[in-house]
């Protein structure tokens, strides 16, 4: 009897850890030095040249502050990333996510801001969104920001179809814009207890049941 309360209590206790969130993504706070066509640490680039910034050093570039509108603070705070675009220019960067359970709803958040870049004939101040790609088919974007000093909170879901998958960012249409990205997480939506869990809660739910069974008898 006290052996079977165990296995019911262990088969609970299984199946709250499996609902833990963590973000799956590797340095989702974009933190590494100030660069100039470059990713941070744990990104790759996919196409253009991405850049890492902050308020300081616009376009990757030292103590380059010609920004279309003054960016405030980034709400994930360090460095972060600028995308730009242009008629048949787009730039890109990514990370293989590992780890993921097929069929699982998991939700991407990130901060996003346009302040744009503003010196001289290379004016990139128009507004676009963040394109967010799964295995480089986009799932969505970002709603549409103007030129502006404000960073917004965004996300998307997408449920996996593989193990291992491929996300990145870029802008979502050709109009000529520099906009900024930082805190991205990617976080299971509604956890659904993989099968050694489900087995686990079954052994659980049939122990509770014998329980009471022999309580009636
Ligand atoms: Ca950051």
């Amino acid at each position: 009897m006290n052996a079977l309360r165990h296995v019911a209590i262990a088969a609970l206790f299984a199946v709250s850890a499996a609902h833990g969130a963590q973000t799956l993504v590797v340095n989702g706070s974009l933190t590494d030095s100030i660069e100039n066509n470059g990713v941070p640490s744990g990104w790759i680039n996919l196409e253009g040249t991405p850049d890492v910034l902050d308020a300081l050093n616009n376009v990757g570039l030292a103590n380059e502050q010609h920004f279309g509108a003054a960016p405030s603070a980034s709400p994930d705070g360090g460095t972060w990333v600028g995308l730009g675009s242009d008629a048949g220019y787009t730039e890109r960067f990514g990370q293989v996510l590992s780890g993921l359970t097929v069929g699982q709803q998991y939700t991407v958040s990130w901060s996003a801001g346009n302040f744009g870049y503003n010196f001289g004939t290379n004016n990139y101040l128009g507004q676009n969104a963040i394109d967010v790609m799964i295995d480089g088919q986009s799932i969505g974007k970002g709603a549409t920001l103007a030129l502006g000093s404000n960073w917004f909170n965004q996300s998307l879901t997408f449920a996996a179809t593989s193990a291992s998958q491929q996300i990145s960012f870029k802008l979502a249409t050709s109009t000529k814009a520099y906009l900024s990205i930082d805190g991205i997480a990617v976080n299971a939506t509604a956890p659904v207890p993989e099968p050694g869990t489900w087995a686990l809660m079954g052994l659980g739910l049939c122990a509770v049941g014998f329980m009471r069974k022999r309580r009636q008898a």
